[in-house]
């Protein structure tokens, strides 16, 4: 005879509700008769096609010990859509984050293109924003070396309008065909499978060395701007040259630059490192807690706006997605504002399933000649397929438009929304179905143009290294040091020494200063010829600030965050001081304790603690306090973690705030003999304000050369 179930996982046992599902689903009325419980009803568990499940527990065998029986839907079921969950992950730009906005129009820019987007000042448009690392996989960390995607989904009253761009403005290749030789090349390598979410490797570095036409974006990617603290502080970029056509059918070229409202800011490497292990979802945990706390992320869409006459003069090809148009050169126009303001309520259903298209445009926005662009127009369609699985992947709530649509495309995988009516085509005798329109419909630009099939890469597209070198020249002191760090760094990865070599020799023709730096660090003894170039470096191109992030840093602490270490016996007045005045200025804080919950303050209020010591490392924020007790200081040094807390603070030169209990903790950590004008003493409330309002300044850089953080030295000459 079978046994009892045991009670500890009985069904019966779980369930919440009335002993029986019929008495849930079904209620008697007055008379008698029975009534199925209002949709609201959400208590009792059901399969897929609706039935009620009696046990979720346990599936259904033959007695104690013996075999599953098939006639067990339920688990069929269950088990069947759980082995489908996947869906093919982007085959680049797999790790993002999304969240929902809306864009508000400025002023009308009717006068340069008719997209009604931009006819109506104040004008509110909903958007969906994905920022994404590129070469990782889905689970990757967030602080990568790599370019950020910024794409934008506009959903415009004329249709979905995608601006998919990065947070770097030019591209390492030229030509639309040489995209799957670079993501091959960065992706991990095909027979090891490492590394992951990394470009230090072989693959990528020989690609990049046989492709000097990469080598403007390559100082990108090795600075700061790959790098970067927040989603919240990044620029974005539409990289190519669009055209914007207006009522009378006149173009002007058009370049889109996202910036953000709280200014631009990058971490160092050290600290990513160190953020991939404490934090590996920093960035999206970042957006999430900004957007859930009110502190809703902006961004200004700047344009910069030119004629053909501008084109014909510059001094590169405005078709060229490796070159920019300096701003100094010509000045970005704000004309809206990009709010984050929601989170989706599910991440699969939006941001997984979220399908970006260039080639959704609006009209009164066109396309230019750039190859990379127009590649990019024909690619995005089939990704769609690939990962949604159906041409249906505009039924989706998150991609389908939000003004009124109608067309006579039917049928295929899941299709949700199906023509009603007997008219599926037009024309039609029936009098049903919309018809186009010449006055409202999307018309191409009618450029005109000419010549014959040809496999080439002009000459205008052949200066590879006068920008690269703009670039480098354009970034401050500590910012150049980073970007030679990053190279030593990533070139010390690569195991094959001729790859090393070929890419110092592109970088005699970027900067000789930089090249024998990292050719020193790198051990190369006899330094190589410059690398051949088609057209030789330009020396006359001046530094572009606003390419530097430093130079665009904010003014204030502003949306970021402070730590501060507390242990019972902190001074209460202090804290609270220091509490007000940074929340204040619109920044946040956390408390970082020795142990889970809390601590008693001076007073003996209980001070709630977000981080025990542990989880909350100095690499998590963006300035720090420490406040121990005099009381509880000599435990504190006694933490391997707490002396790390500070050091690294330290070294990433960061702001220091202390209380007069905290000099030893300083000793421990080998700073109290270099405190700076960044490691701050604070003893009174005044104090704790003084603190905050220095901390816009984000980082005291002239710290650097004597922790050693970017560990260049001396060129080779
Ligand atoms: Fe993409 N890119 N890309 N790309 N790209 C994709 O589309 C492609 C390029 C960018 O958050 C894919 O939906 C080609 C430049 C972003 O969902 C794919 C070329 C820029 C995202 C694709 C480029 C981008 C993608 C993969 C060379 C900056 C993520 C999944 C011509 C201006 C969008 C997908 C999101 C995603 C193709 C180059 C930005 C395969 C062929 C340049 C931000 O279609």
């Amino acid at each position: 005879m079978a046994k009892k179930t045991s009670p500890s996982v009985s069904a019966a046992k779980l369930a919440k509700g009335p002993a029986t599902i019929h008495d849930q689903k079904l209620q008697r009325g007055e008379g008698g008769e029975l009534h199925q419980l209002s949709e609201a009803d959400t208590s009792v568990l059901t399969t897929a096609q609706g039935g009620p499940v009696a046990d979720d527990q346990n599936s259904l065998r033959v007695g104690r010990r013996g075999p599953l029986l098939i006639e067990d839907f339920h688990f069929r079921e269950k088990i069947f859509h759980f082995d489908h969950e996947r869906i093919p992950e982007r085959v680049v730009h797999a790790r993002g984050y999304g969240a929902h906005g809306y864009f508000e129009t400025y002023d009308s820019l009717a006068a340069y293109t008719r997209a009604d987007i931009f006819q109506r000042s104040g004008e509110k448009t909903p958007a969906f924003v994905r920022f994404s690392t590129v070469a990782g996989s889905k689970g990757s960390a967030d602080l990568a070396r790599d370019v950020r995607g910024f794409a934008v989904k506009l959903y415009t009253k004329e249709g979905n309008w995608d601006i998919v761009g990065n947070n770097i403005p030019v591209f390492f290749i030229q030509d639309a065909i040489k995209f799957p030789d670079i993501i091959h090349s960065v992706k991990p390598e095909p027979d090891s499978d490492f590394p992951q979410a990394q470009s230090a490797h072989d693959n990528f570095w020989d690609f990049i060395s046989l492709t000097p036409e990469s080598m403007h974006m390559i100082m990108w990617v090795m600075s700061d701007r790959a790098i970067p603290r927040s989603f919240r502080f990044m620029e974005g970029f539409g990289v190519h040259t669009f055209r914007m056509i207006n009522a009378k059918e006149e173009s002007t070229f058009v370049k889109f630059h996202w910036k953000p409202k709280l200014g631009l800011q990058s971490v160092v490497w050290n600290e990513a490192v160190k953020i991939n292990g404490a934090d590996p979802d920093y960035h999206r945990r970042d957006l999430w807690e900004a957007i859930k706390s009110g502190n809703f992320p902006e961004w200004e869409l700047c344009l910069q706006l030119f004629d053909q006459d501008f084109a014909d003069n510059f001094d590169f090809d405005i078709l060229d997605p490796t070159k920019i148009i300096p701003e100094e050169i010509l000045p970005v126009q704000p004309v809206g504002r990009l709010v984050l303001d929601r989170m989706p309520e599910n991440f699969f259903a939006e941001t997984e399933q979220v399908a970006f298209m260039t080639q959704n445009v609006p009209p009164g926005i066109d396309f230019s000649n750039d190859p990379l662009l127009q590649g990019r127009n024909f690619s995005y369609l089939d990704t769609q397929l690939k990962r949604l699985g159906t041409t249906n992947f505009t039924h989706l709530p998150i991609n389908a438009p939000k003004c009124p649509f109608h067309h006579f495309q039917q049928d295929g995988h899941m299709a949700m929304r199906n023509p009603i009516g007997r008219a599926n085509y037009q024309p039609n005798s029936w009098g049903e179905g919309p018809r186009e329109s010449p006055a409202q419909g999307f018309r191409h630009f009618p450029a005109e143009e000419q010549g014959q099939p040809v496999r080439l890469r002009p000459e205008s597209f052949a200066d590879h290294y006068s920008q690269a070198r703009q670039f480098y020249i354009s970034q401050t002191l500590p910012e150049q040091r980073h970007i030679a760090a990053a190279l030593t760094f990533e070139l010390s990865k690569v195991k094959t020494p001729v790859i090393r070599e070929r890419m110092v020799s592109h970088l005699l023709n970027i900067d000789e200063t930089l090249a024998s730096t990292v050719g020193a660090k790198l051990g190369i003894k006899n330094m190589p010829k410059p690398a051949e170039c088609a057209i030789p470096t330009r020396q006359d191109l001046e530094p572009s600030p606003a390419l530097s992030i430093i130079e665009r840093g904010p003014k204030r602490f502003e949306g970021r965050r402070l730590g501060i270490l507390a242990t019972d016996g902190v001074d209460a007045a202090l804290l609270n001081a220091l509490i007000t005045a940074v929340t204040k200025e619109r920044a946040t804080f956390e408390i970082i304790a020795p142990k889970v919950g809390g601590v008693t303050a001076s007073d003996g209020q209980w001070i709630e603690a977000q981080q025990m010591i542990d989880g909350g490392p100095s690499v998590l924020y963006d300035a720090v306090v420490l406040l121990p007790s005099a009381d509880a200081i000599d435990d504190v040094v006694q933490e391997a973690t707490t002396r790390d807390f500070v050091a690294d603070a330290f070294a990433h030169c960061k702001f220091i705030g202390y209380g007069d209990a905290a000099m030893p903790l300083l000793e421990k950590a080998g700073v109290a003999e270099s405190i700076d004008e960044g490691v701050i003493s604070i003893e009174s409330e005044k104090d704790a304000e003084t603190f905050i309002a220095k901390l816009g300044k984000l980082r005291i850089w002239a710290r650097e050369p004597l922790v050693k953080l970017s560990r260049t030295s001396a060129p080779v000459k």
